[in-house]
């Protein structure tokens, strides 16, 4: 398969890494590359060997939004029925495997949007975030006002969407909007590490954590805890659970089959 607006690679085995490329346009979001990008993705869904996917922009820029001029000239009519994002931010919300983002650089209105759309965010120091959407007459489209607010609150989230203020790393690792914040030079490493280890995991107890804290998003803590316990019980029907706890007795390293 072959991109124009995003590089696909396999740095280790079980990880694709997904980079968002349009350099000229700090990775902004246009049709093509959203489209390519659910490409990318469904061919990692369908490939047996992916266990984890890390999906990065450049040094400068994550994503600087949505293409505003791509945009500009869109009526009512033709941003109703092309629905622009929707496919790809559905891809990601269906997407059974961990995508962790790579976050350099800016990551504002659709790229804030889409990092959050992600698994976990692992930050450079470099980092921006921000809803700059009303400085353009608009707001966020991609889920943002209601992504951001369960991530960092109301307080903070009408903050930046009403005065389309940055959040600078270490405020977002406080926020809790990232996982952790690395030297900039460190950030794929640090994120290609944590996949590598993501895919070491069995991947179906992977899927079922995945599943479980999204859960935690939709439903009320009793009936999440419910569902929590029925499917813990299951994880006994596989191989991987017998494996992994053998591993642990016996002291060696678990060799997990997904079965
Ligand atoms: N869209 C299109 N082009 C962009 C975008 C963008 N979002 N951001 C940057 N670019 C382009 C610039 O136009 C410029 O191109 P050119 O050289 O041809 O003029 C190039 O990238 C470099 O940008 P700058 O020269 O502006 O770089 P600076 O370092 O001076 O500034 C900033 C960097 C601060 C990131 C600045 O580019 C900026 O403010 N960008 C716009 C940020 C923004 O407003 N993002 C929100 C966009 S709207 C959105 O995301 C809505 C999502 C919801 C969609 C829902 C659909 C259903």
């Amino acid at each position: 398969m072959s991109f124009e607006t995003i590089l696909v690679e396999s740095p280790s085995a079980g990880v694709t890494l997904i980079r968002l490329n349009r350099p000229e346009a700090l990775n902004a979001l246009n049709t093509q590359l959203l489209g390519e990008l659910s490409q990318a993705l469904d061919a990692a869904e369908a490939d047996e060997t992916v266990r984890c996917v890390v999906l990065t922009g450049s040094e400068k820029a994550f994503a600087a939004g949505a293409d505003i001029k791509e945009m500009s000239d869109k009526t009512y009519a033709q941003m109703f029925s092309m629905d622009f994002f929707t496919p790809a931010a559905r891809r990601l919300e269906q997407f059974r495997k961990p995508v962790i983002a790579a976050v350099a650089g800016y990551a504002l209105g659709g790229g804030c949007e889409l990092a959050m759309l992600c698994d976990f965010i692992i930050a450079a120091e470099t980092a921006k975030f921000g809803q700059p959407e009303i400085n353009l007459g608009v707001m966020p489209g991609i889920g943002g006002t209601q992504r951001l607010t369960r991530f960092v609150g109301k307080s903070k989230a009408m903050d930046m969407m009403l005065t389309a203020r940055m959040m600078d790393a270490a405020e977002a690792e406080r926020a809790g909007l990232v996982s952790r914040v690395v030297a900039a030079d460190k950030l794929l490493d640090e994120a290609l590490a944590a996949a590598a280890k993501i895919a070491s995991q069995s991947p179906l107890a992977v899927m079922m954590n995945k599943e479980l804290v999204n859960t935690a998003y939709e439903t009320t803590l009793s009936t999440g805890v419910a569902v929590e316990r029925r499917l813990f019980h299951s994880l006994f029907a596989f191989e991987d659970q017998k494996e992994g706890m053998a591993a642990f007795v016996e002291k060696r390293k678990p060799d997990f089959k997904g079965r």
